[in-house]
């Protein structure tokens, strides 16, 4: 279904996890287009209550007058369709949006799980700081219902991701090994991974990242490396240094131009 830009008279809304990295990417995207929305954060499991009103599970879902789009690539490739020409997310050759998807699925399939997996590997276990990072900007009374929830959600988390030392050390090399063919790719100099603009693989990435690297301007509070355990703040500083943590770095340096 193909929406005119301005066919959308109430602004679009996100249903997000605040802290989730594939809601970030649809969150940049939204601010890339420059289309109004209202983002509806929650606290997992409380998610799943905006969530499965509109047939879906997981977070992000945006929802416009017309439908709802329950997976983060839906979502960039709808706002793609109403954005105005001059804030595509996707290049107009054919050729450049194949190698823009590709990237794209690529980092949402390997480097999502990835960063996850490995950044809750560290402080899935430290109670004030999953506290901090979950309950920012959700409605109070699932902030106040974290003591409950949480110690059975983070068994969830656990036994969902089979999160054990060996598979985050696989995650921490599948990170780095995605590192590496996005510094490979930048090494010729190239200012954006496709093409001469900035698109879906750049925000994708970015956003699929930033745990890893986490970047001063990311729109959650921001964590110092001195809260961290300190074999995660050093693996943190490692990947800043490569050319795809710097690049990580930069996008969000631009993050709200
Ligand atoms: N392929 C999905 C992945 C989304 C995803 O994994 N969302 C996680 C947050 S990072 C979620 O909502 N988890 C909550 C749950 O499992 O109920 C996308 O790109 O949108």
């Amino acid at each position: 279904m193909i929406h005119s830009f301005n066919s959308q008279e109430k602004p679009l809304r996100l249903i997000t996890i605040p802290i989730s990295h594939y809601c970030e990417k649809a969150r940049w995207a939204l601010t890339k287009v420059k289309l109004p929305y209202v983002e509806e954060p929650h606290m997992p499991p409380f998610h799943r209550l905006a969530t499965g009103r509109v047939g879906g599970k997981l977070t992000p879902v945006l929802i416009s007058e017309t439908s709802a789009f329950t997976d983060s690539t839906d979502i960039l490739r709808y706002l793609n369709e109403i954005a105005p020409d001059n804030a595509k997310l996707y290049p107009i050759n054919p050729e450049l949006r194949q190698q823009v998807e590709k990237l794209e699925d690529l980092f949402d399939d390997q480097l999502g799980s990835a960063t996850r997996h490995w950044g809750y590997f560290y402080v899935i276990d430290d109670y004030k700081f999953m506290q901090r990072r979950w309950c920012q900007s959700v409605p109070f009374i699932e902030g106040a219902l974290f003591p409950v929830v949480f110690p059975w959600m983070r068994s969830v988390v656990r036994r969902g991701f089979n999160i054990t030392p060996e598979s985050a050390a696989q995650a921490y090399e599948q990170i780095k090994s995605i590192f590496d063919q996005v510094s490979e790719l930048l090494s010729d100099g190239r200012t954006y991974l496709v093409g001469d603009s900035f698109s879906a693989a750049d925000i994708t990435f970015a956003a699929l990242a930033a745990p890893a690297v986490l970047p001063p301007e990311h729109p959650m509070k921001p964590v110092s490396l001195q809260e961290l355990p300190p074999k995660m703040a050093s693996e943190i500083s490692a990947f800043r240094e490569t050319p795809a943590g710097a690049y990580v770095l930069r996008l969000y340096r631009h993050r709200h131009n």
